[in-house]
């Protein structure tokens, strides 16, 4: 797959990475570079989903510093979670020449056109964070990020090994309520498909409603409020992420019971303010996901450039927290 891409990068490529390993411009290129500068420099257009989480914010700070740190001329774009400004974000990537794009995609669907259109035009793309869903893999190069099937997992083998402490209400049944990411992002689809399938091993837990709260605090604490209103018998919050814990925790709070304790909560991130929440004691367990990609995802985008070959996938190594572990962990969190 690299390699096919790179046959087709060539002929715009090439004379960026000769000039990088000859380290100077010459004369016989001038006018015939066609990938953005001449002077070898790599320059990256990444295209990220937006500023929704903590998690987010912790991961373009990674990206913009690991660019800046290795002299990597970085164009950065905001989609805004919306998926048709990201589209145009890596249109005008293309259009600019860079020499490879990267991008976390807010969905995993619909991005088969503006793919084509970058392997068209030989530059190479990289997947951070996010999965899509593609006809042809060889669209992309590599795809760097968690596996949120196994964060979805994690989540589900606490709560059935916490089953008993978790039915708060004593009656038998733990009803869970889920708080989804944003509708068709890798992400929420598979948390929620890890969570569902280990916890099916308990038929005494129970899924009673699941919505979207869009990975963000405002979104996680609307939701709740509702749920709360139409339902009485909560013992169990699964937040995709801990922004949206953070908001169920104002929402139950407002709503006079006591988080962690009256309602359970487990979510997914392990950002600073989601650690601090479960040190206190208003999360029970927190699921790793590591923002810090910026690092790797620089020396991909080099070893792709440099005509190397590169794993198709690259996970991310994470775990997971108690309330134990956090306090512990808490003093060294850098995001
Ligand atoms: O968990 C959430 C963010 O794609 C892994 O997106 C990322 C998720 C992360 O908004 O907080």
């Amino acid at each position: 797959m690299v390699k096919k891409t790179l046959v087709a990068a060539a002929a715009i490529t090439l004379s960026t990475f000769a000039l990088s390993s000859c380290g100077n411009g010459s004369e016989a290129d001038s006018g015939s570079d066609s990938s953005g500068n001449d002077d070898g420099t790599i320059t990256m257009g990444f295209a990220q989903v937006g500023a929704e989480s903590g998690w987010r914010t912790a991961n373009t700070k990674s990206i913009q510093e690991t660019a800046e740190a290795e002299g990597i001329e970085l164009k950065f774009n905001d989609a805004q979670g919306k998926q048709e400004n990201q589209i145009q974000a890596i249109r005008s990537y293309i259009q600019q020449k860079v020499d490879v794009i990267a991008f976390s995609p807010v969905v995993e669907t619909g991005f088969d056109a503006v793919l084509q259109e970058a392997k068209a035009a030989g530059i190479p793309v990289i997947l951070t964070d996010r999965a899509v869903d593609v006809e042809d893999p060889s669209l992309y190069e590599t795809f760097l990020g968690s596996d949120f099937v196994l964060e979805g997992e994690r989540a589900g083998d606490w709560l059935v090994e916490n089953a008993k402490d978790s039915d708060v209400n004593g009656d038998g049944t733990i009803n869970v309520v889920q708080l989804e990411g944003t509708t068709g992002a890798a992400p929420a689809i598979d948390r929620a498909e890890g969570f569902a399938s280990k916890i099916s091993a308990d038929d005494s837990i129970e899924v009673t409603a699941s919505q979207t709260g869009e990975f963000t605090r405002d979104g996680g604490k609307q939701v709740m409020e509702s749920f709360l209103q139409s339902d009485d018998s909560i013992d169990v919050v699964f937040a995709h992420n801990d922004d949206m814990g953070l908001g169920a925790i104002e929402a139950i709070e407002a709503a006079g019971l006591e988080p962690g304790k009256d309602i359970k909560i487990i979510t997914i991130d392990a950002v600073k303010d989601g650690m601090t929440a479960l040190a206190d004691g208003k999360i029970n367990f927190i699921v790793e996901c590591n923002p810090l990609l910026g690092p790797q995802l620089m020396d991909l985008a080099k070893k792709v450039l440099d005509g190397e070959e590169v794993p198709e996938r690259v996970v991310t190594d994470e775990g997971t927290f108690t309330q134990e572990q956090a306090i512990e962990a808490l003093p060294q969190r850098q995001y």
